[in-house]
């Protein structure tokens, strides 16, 4: 066999052993074990006639408490902050004390690191109203309100496990059919 076939083949393999290697660290890293936010208080897409002293957010896992790490920004619709202070960290318990009043939606953007290491960000809004709710009279229009309903985003897309899983599985198939062609055809060429 000469020398050149042996270098290609090793190379290959090395080549395929790296990607194989890359592949199923990509699927096997648990992204769907990064902490979520499963409740907050108000809660998401609330309507609260006031603007609360204090909201409390609720993660699926005990947050890591490092300087730094945990970040709450409150606004109001025009973009005003409406935090006071620093948040508080309990657990899986975020607190942020807030100040001041306001109407509309509030927007609130929390980053915190999860019990993984990994940091995890996302946004909600909750709706203060105007006034005490009324009831319409009979007879009047109804006003049409419009109210911000932002979905929860957390780090991660939403793509299903299955999906990366059936992907790695394509990959993997397609580079052994490459492989095995491959080496017929070194194979099949007389180098000598
Ligand atoms: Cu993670």
């Amino acid at each position: 066999m000469s020398h050149r076939v042996h270098t290609f083949r090793s190379v290959l393999v090395g080549l395929v052993a790296l990607l194989l290697g890359g592949l199923s660290i990509a699927v096997a890293s648990p992204a769907w074990a990064h902490d979520e936010l499963i409740g907050a208080d108000p809660s998401v897409n609330a309507d609260v006639g006031a603007l609360p002293a204090q909201i409390t957010m609720t993660f699926s896992g005990v947050l890591m408490d490092e300087p730094g790490a945990t970040q709450v920004v409150v606004t109001d619709a025009a973009g005003a902050s409406l935090t006071d202070g620093e948040p508080t960290l309990d657990g899986t318990h975020l607190t942020q004390s807030l100040s001041g009043s306001a109407s509309g939606p509030v927007t609130v953007t929390w980053r915190v690191v999860s019990s993984d290491g990994h940091p995890v960000s996302g946004q909600y809004t909750f709706t203060v109203q105007a006034g005490p709710s009324q009831t319409v009279p009979p007879g009047e229009t109804t006003t049409t309100q419009t109210l911000t309903a932002t979905p929860t985003s957390s780090g991660d897309g939403g793509v299903p496990v299955f999906v990366w899983v059936l992907l790695g599985l394509v990959v993997a198939a397609a580079l052994g059919a490459l492989v095995a062609m491959l080496l017929r055809k070194s194979r099949a060429t007389p180098e000598d």
